[in-house]
């Protein structure tokens, strides 16, 4: 049986929580995916799940988003990529996008640069299953049950030198599926970065799947990054490079809009954008807007990381 005992990020109006739903549904899953196995029996929903196996599921319990999880039909039909176009209606569109063979860079600051197929670094990541709150710069949040492994486990992998202190990550830019790259008011391709202390947090994570299916195409297939402690514009899709590097690098939307869309965008109710008071935000699918927490909730985690920083608008945009 779970006690559920209300944590200090869960939002106070906290309902029944779908996730511990989800945790029990997928172990059913696994425990009947093999006694199928077992018989030779095949069924095509249940061959389905056992082909992206959900991996360690502690995270589950331990990242309890404590609101409901956005159906799958909405996160998969509003999104933001603006290679694809500047609306939230580009799902149709980044069909178009080849994600088969993928091919990912890791290189600067490393023992040794390599490229690999997202296929073979995959043989190599352990899967796991975070339920998220992503909250992005325009008010709006989802919670996502993502799939995939931590960015410390990726770090690893690359073995960094000791003068690596950022990585930059870079998406796919491809001007034959991507009408976006083409409005030459953006620096492309898109960029983003983190400091390593955040990279290695136990919170950073690589998505390469949601809602027990690979990563949909306009959600940033086939390996995307997922910082939840962060506006939803540092969680960069469909990446192609990881770069380990010694200074803090430029991002796409600090050269596009410098004063309000930085490198940190740690999210804080106290600080509005332009168009955003980030006080508040649409929690889609629920129907209601809800008050918007510093760090997006996740403050046990990742306050730590900035205590000797100044708090002031510069780590909060
Ligand atoms: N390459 C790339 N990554 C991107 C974006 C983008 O336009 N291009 N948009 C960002 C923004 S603003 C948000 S809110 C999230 C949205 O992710 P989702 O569509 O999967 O919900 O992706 C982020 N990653
Ligand atoms: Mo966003």
């Amino acid at each position: 049986m779970t006690v559920h005992r209300r944590r200090e990020w869960e939002l106070p109006e906290k309902a029944v929580t779908s996730c511990h739903l989800l945790v029990h549904r997928r172990k059913a899953m696994t425990v009947f995916g093999a006694s199928m196995l077992g018989f030779g029996v095949i069924n095509e929903a249940v061959a389905d799940k056992v082909t992206y196996p959900p991996g360690d599921l502690s995270g589950t319990g331990r990242f309890d988003p404590g609101r409901p999880i956005t159906p799958e039909q909405i996160v998969t039909t509003y999104n933001n990529f603006y290679e694809f176009g500047l609306h939230k209606n580009i799902w149709r569109r980044a069909q178009k996008l080849p994600t088969e063979p993928w091919t990912i860079r890791i290189e600067g600051e490393v023992e040794r640069p390599i490229t690999i197929s997202f296929d073979d670094l995959m043989k190599k990541m352990p899967v796991q299953t975070r339920i998220y709150r992503h909250r992005c710069v325009e008010a709006w949040s989802i919670v996502v049950p993502w799939r995939g492994f931590p960015m410390r486990d990726l770090v690893k992998f690359a073995r960094p030198l000791s003068a690596a202190k950022y990585i930059r990550v870079t998406s796919m830019s491809d001007p034959k599926v991507m009408p976006g790259l083409s409005i030459p008011y953006f620096p492309w391709p898109y960029r983003e970065g983190l400091w390593m202390p955040e990279a290695v947090n136990e919170l950073a994570f690589i998505g390469t799947g949601m809602y027990d299916e690979a990563m949909p195409k306009q959600d940033g297939a086939p390996i995307r990054i997922v910082i939840p402690w962060k506006y939803g514009f540092k969680s960069a899709k469909s990446l192609v490079k990881f770069e380990f590097i010694r200074h803090q690098p430029e991002t796409f939307w600090e050269q596009t809009s410098p004063n309000f869309y930085g490198f940190w965008a740690n999210v804080n109710p106290k600080y509005p954008t332009p168009r955003w008071s980030q006080a508040y935000e649409r929690a889609l699918g629920e129907g209601r807007v809800i008050p918007t927490q510093i760090w997006n909730g996740y403050g046990r985690w990742v306050a730590s990381l900035y205590s000797g920083m100044k708090h002031d608008r510069h780590l909060f945009m």
